[in-house]
């Protein structure tokens, strides 16, 4: 197999490449790993049939050997995560902005490898939670490797990375009881929280639904931090980057994502990997806010305060590429586990700013790596090998697998040529940006990070009606499986410094004295790019509806909806009591995809109901069918039903549905379609796509009438 680290053109293909001299199929007989083969891996060397198992038995000795072995000590956060392999694609040369060699050349097609995950769970814990998401993009260039190591939120909850082992001792299950999982609904959390006033920004975002994400393919990334681009010049400017995902930015509610939970704990990889299996790739586009240097303080706030983000009506985000997600790995060990991102892998083009919370990442990333991989060889792992050529000196430790062939493993020398050597900048050798420093040798905080609340306020502002009510409900429930009353108070008392309504709001739910009176006024101004609402709503590509449909159901009403659902790019599941075939009226049949008993409406986007007299007679005497559409609606949910269908929707176990007028004129405008005449398939299908589009008919949620 040919050695792809030592060319020198990369494209999409040379990761995957590169990768495949490590590939393994599986050979006809068993071995041991020193390749002897076995008679049996059922029994052990035994003396006798009976007899006690002999010390000589080095298959069995191995076998468990290994076994015990296989666990590695688990990412201290982020346990939780899903990869994919892709490419990223600039639109055009950013050689004005950086020297970056893999924003130069809108045709190549650089290699990359993801991973998404949740921060506060442990490895098997479900993914439909409340939490931040991890976004980490490992490019493969041909300067070497390069990581943006972001969140889906643009600010964290700290300003100095020495008070990060504090946060997550806080947030993580406490440590008496390891209790709750995956959750910060605690009091350790929320007691750190309401000591920690820097914090309420982030704490913002962690109570809106940014935290419920429908998909990892419909959230934004952030690299949160400032970092600087140097152009060939050396000129320096600061950026920001954002990921933004062409399928919208969506969410789902804290009730459904509970039940999500509980129905399919992996439903977030799951629903990444199959969207790869099936094709549709997701993709994201790369942004940036540039600043010039010269503009470094002309803000209210501290470009190296990781607690605040720059308001894109302030600073464009300026699109400047496009990553596109397109292979699922081949095993999750191999890959998504052991792949080590870290936002120490900078690149000629790229630097860091002295963010401390940045500074602080820089050393810890590479430790952790090191003691969870349990070697300093761990860039020798396939999925972290470079595709560009690596020499150095740092030859030994454990695991090492290349075979240095020089007997020279020291610089300066004279014995190997002088090599490997330094590499001067016009050779592409990494400069440190040249900034000027000073200061005294100090333990302080600048006193520009000092406002802590500015920001909570602007992103407060800036949620729809429906967007604030859900942070008022989420601020609820975290604080309402606090015990501690103080602690409750204490972050009731930082959230008036927010916004006084919202915390009175919250007050209220918490059963606590509502703050008397404003502390800070709220200063008014809203940035709209920050609210969900906002983003564009205007595909149902890659959307799961359920169809639910039982013997008997109409054909052509059916047929025609799904026809149309998938010509625009939705994926239809056909839901029935029984799995197997059903027959419709005319005597068509068509397979069942999922029964109720092994889904559930939390795990759709819509759902649709064909007529048919007898598939909507058992479907009404159904308790879990009955309960699937109270479900779906008291979720939000684009709902359509045609013929007979629209009786069910009638039907007094429908709670909601049923509160339009007798005429039949379902709420349309709250995503209800339907119709009766057997002639409107096509204006149903269409209608009913547009009310998917909208992703949920929040309004509807204040309706409390649905018991499902
Ligand atoms: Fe991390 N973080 N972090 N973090 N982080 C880790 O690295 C750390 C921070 C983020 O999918 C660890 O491999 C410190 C901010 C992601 O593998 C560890 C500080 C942001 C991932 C670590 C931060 C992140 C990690 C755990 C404060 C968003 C998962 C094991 C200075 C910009 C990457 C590991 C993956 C993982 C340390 C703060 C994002 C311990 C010290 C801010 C997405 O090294």
């Amino acid at each position: 197999m040919s050695d792809r680290t030592n060319e020198k053109n990369i494209n999409e293909q040379t990761k995957n490449e590169n990768l495949e001299q490590f590939r393994k199929e599986p050979g006809e007989f068993i071995t041991t790993n020193e390749g002897v083969k076995v008679t049996s891996t059922n029994d052990s060397l035994k003396a006798g049939s009976r007899g006690p198992t002999l010390l000589e038995d080095f298959h069995f000795a191995e076998k468990n050997a290994h076994f015990n072995r296989e666990r590695i000590p688990e990412r201290v956060v982020h346990a939780r995560g899903v990869g994919a392999h892709g490419y990223f694609q600039a639109y055009k040369s950013q050689s004005e902005l950086t020297k970056a060699k893999f924003l130069q050349e809108p045709s190549v097609k650089t290699p990359v490898f993801v991973r998404f995950s949740t921060v506060a769970g442990f490895r098997g814990s479900p993914d439909p939670v409340r939490d931040v998401r991890g976004f980490a993009v490992k490019f493969y260039t041909e300067d070497g490797n390069y990581d943006i190591v972001g969140n889906n939120i643009p600010v964290f909850f700290i300003q100095d990375a020495i008070k990060f082992p504090d946060l997550v001792h806080a947030l993580k299950p406490e440590p008496h009881n390891e209790m709750p999982q995956a959750s910060t609904a605690h009091d350790n959390f929320w007691d750190f929280i309401s000591l920690m006033p820097e914090s309420m920004h982030m704490i913002m975002w962690i109570l809106s639904d940014r935290t419920i994400p429908r998909s990892y393919r419909m959230m934004q990334g952030f690299g949160i931090h400032t970092f600087r681009f140097v152009n060939e010049q050396g000129k320096a400017r600061f950026v920001k980057f954002h990921w933004k995902p062409l399928l919208g930015v969506h969410s789902v509610l804290w009730d459904e994502m509970q039940q999500m939970g509980a129905k399919d704990p992996d439903f977030h990889r799951r629903d990444l990997s199959e969207a790869i299996a099936m094709g549709d790739y997701p993709e994201y586009e790369l942004g940036v806010q540039i600043i010039e240097e010269e503009d470094e303080f002309k803000f209210d706030f501290d470009i190296l305060d990781s607690t605040k983000l720059i308001p894109e009506e302030l600073v464009p985000v300026q699109p400047i590429g496009k990553m596109v997600l397109n292979r699922n790995p081949d095993n999750y060990f191999a890959e998504t586990e052991q792949v080590a991102f870290q936002p120490t892998n900078v690149v000629p083009g790229i630097d860091f700013s002295d963010d401390p919370l940045l500074q602080g990442r820089i050393s810890s990333y590479p430790d952790s790596q090191r003691h969870r991989l349990g070697t300093a060889n761990f860039e020798n792992i396939p999925i972290n090998k470079p595709v560009c050529p690596v020499n150095n000196d740092q030859r030994d430790g454990f695991s090492q697998y290349n075979i240095p062939t020089s007997k020279v493993n020291y610089f300066p020398n004279s014995l190997g040529g002088g090599c490997p050597m330094a590499a001067p900048e016009n050779m592409g050798g990494f400069t440190h940006y040249m900034e000027k420093m000073q200061g005294h040798k100090i333990r302080e905080r600048s006193e520009s990070f000092s406002d802590h609340f500015s920001q909570a306020t602007l992103f407060w502002n800036s949620l729809s009606v429906v967007e604030k009510e859900h942070l008022v409900k989420a601020a609820q429930f975290e604080l309402g499986k606090v015990m501690n009353k103080e602690v409750k108070e204490r972050v009731v008392g930082l959230f008036n410094h927010v916004e006084h309504e919202f915390a009175s709001s919250v007050a209220i739910g918490l059963g606590i004295p509502t703050p008397t009176k404003e502390v800070i006024p709220n200063h008014g101004k809203s940035s709209p790019a920050l609210s969900m609402e906002n983003q564009p709503k205007d595909s149902i590509k890659t959307r799961q509806i359920a169809v639910l449909a039982n013997d008997g159901f109409n054909s052509s009403e059916l047929m025609g909806i799904k026809r149309v659902l998938e010509a625009e790019g939705a994926k239809i599941k056909i839901v029935s009591k029984f799995g197997g075939m059903i027959k419709s009226a005319d005597g068509k049949e068509i397979e069942v995809d999922r029964t109720l008993l092994t889904t559930a409406s939390v795990l759709f986007d819509a759902v649709y109901i064909p007529g048919g007299e007898k598939s909507i007679a058992s479907l009404k005497s159904d308790g879990d069918a009955i309960a699937f559409v109270n479900e779906a609606f008291k979720h939000c949910k684009a709902i359509a039903a045609t013929g007979e269908a629209v009786d069910l929707l009638m039907n007094p176990g429908i709670k909601g549905v049923n509160i339009a007028d007798s005429q039949q004129k379902f709420a349309s405008d709250q995503g209800v379609v339907t119709s009766r005449n057997p002639g409107d398939v096509e204006k149903t299908a269409k209608e009913f796509v547009n009310a998917i589009a909208q992703h949920r008919h929040w309004m509807r949620g204040q309706k409390s009438l649905i018991p499902a």
